[in-house]
């Protein structure tokens, strides 16, 4: 008895070291949404019994492994013990229900963390490799930052135009994997932001090369601000073709892909590329002109250049419209040194 009070003091003293030290890593970033409350609760209490489970089975077997050591010289056998009915029973059903409380638990906080509010503004997420794009449908609205007021539920309908991508912004928590596909493919992600600020989402699904630097920018303002911003936007479309297209071709990542300063990157650099001759895979030549860049984003698989990939995916050009392709012609066309 004298040996299992010292063993529980010790795995007490312990218990309340572990959560100490669990609480001052911070594992956690900042906490900056609604959604993110019940789930960060749910983490700490999931800190305090990992930190138990981890004082009690530590705890014994340092205090065994020191007061029961063999003394010198004894050379006898240890007791030799059948089992322990009681004790079997209580590490069974104890465990079990600590693990359907927490399950309880955890479906409470999903409900929470899901609650809908009719009243949520709606932004379409496009991830693309590599880059999101933002559409605010109700204010005919494209970005490529996410802005949300704050304490205000956003619900983000999330869509891939190539492979899966997973949309996550880990000071809200909440994460969410982006599937290509059809309408039926979209997914849902509520969050509500709770401080003004600046964050970063970044692409959580391994995507391609450039996987690692698929982010943008997250901006969190006051309602004000947010109608500020929101008709400033719709007054910054630029007058001048060039710039429009320059524009379009930022927002829909084809810049991730070809660089305008003639470095090479997933595909050929748009610098000079106009009026330029080109070898093709199947060996033929191709005068770039304003027929074959239409071509090339309509019907991307049709004619590869030679030393690529076909890596533009049909998806990509489904997005713009006829006039949007020809302010990205005019764009690469005055991409010349
Ligand atoms: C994931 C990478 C990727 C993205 C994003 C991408 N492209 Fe491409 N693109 C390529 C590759 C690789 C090639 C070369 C292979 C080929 O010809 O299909 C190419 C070829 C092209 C060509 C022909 C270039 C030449 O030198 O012959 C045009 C024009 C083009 N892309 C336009 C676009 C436009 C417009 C967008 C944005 C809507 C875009 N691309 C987005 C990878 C990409
Ligand atoms: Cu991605």
């Amino acid at each position: 008895m004298r040996h299992f009070i010292f063993a529980a003091l010790l795995v007490a003293a312990l218990t309340v070291l572990g959560i100490l030290g669990l609480e001052q890593a911070r594992l956690l970033p900042e906490q900056a949404s609604l959604q993110a409350v019940g789930i960060d609760w749910l983490f700490s209490l999931h800190f305090k019994v990992i930190a138990f489970l981890f004082a009690l089975i530590v705890g014994f077997m340092l205090y065994s492994i020191f007061v029961f050591r063999r003394r010198e010289g004894d050379t006898t056998d240890g007791d030799h013990i059948e089992g322990n009915t009681s004790l079997e029973v209580l590490w069974t059903v104890v465990p079990l229900g600590v693990v359907l409380y927490f399950s309880f638990l955890g479906a409470q906080v999903l409900g929470d963390v899901e609650r809908i509010d009719p009243l949520a503004l709606e932004v379409d997420v496009i991830g693309s490799q590599w880059a999101w794009r933002f559409e605010y449908p109700d204010y005919d609205v494209v970005s490529t930052t996410l802005v949300l007021p704050v304490d205000q539920q956003a619900v983000l309908r999330l869509s891939s135009t190539d492979v899966i991508h997973s949309f996550w912004v880990p000071e809200f928590r909440v994460k969410q994997d982006v599937l290509p596909g059809d309408e039926n493919m979209i997914r849902d992600l509520r969050v509500t932001p709770t401080e003004v600020g600046e964050y970063t989402v970044r692409c959580a699904e391994l995507c391609g090369t450039q996987h690692a630097y698929m982010t943008a920018p997250v901006v969190v303002v006051q309602e004000d601000e947010f109608q500020t911003w929101l008709e400033e936007q719709a007054a910054a479309i630029p007058e001048d073709p060039v710039e429009r297209g320059r524009l379009w071709a930022e927002q829909n990542a084809c810049l991730t892909c070809h660089s305008i300063d003639g470095s090479k990157l997933v595909g050929p650099t748009w610098l000079n590329v106009y009026g330029s001759q080109e070898i093709m895979e199947d060996g033929s030549t191709v005068i770039v002109d304003d027929a074959y860049i239409y071509e090339s984003i309509r019907e991307p698989a049709l004619r590869i250049v030679e030393g690529y990939p076909p890596a533009m995916v049909p998806g990509l050009g489904e997005n713009l419209s006829d006039e949007q392709i020809a302010d990205i012609i005019a764009f690469i066309k005055s991409l010349k040194e």
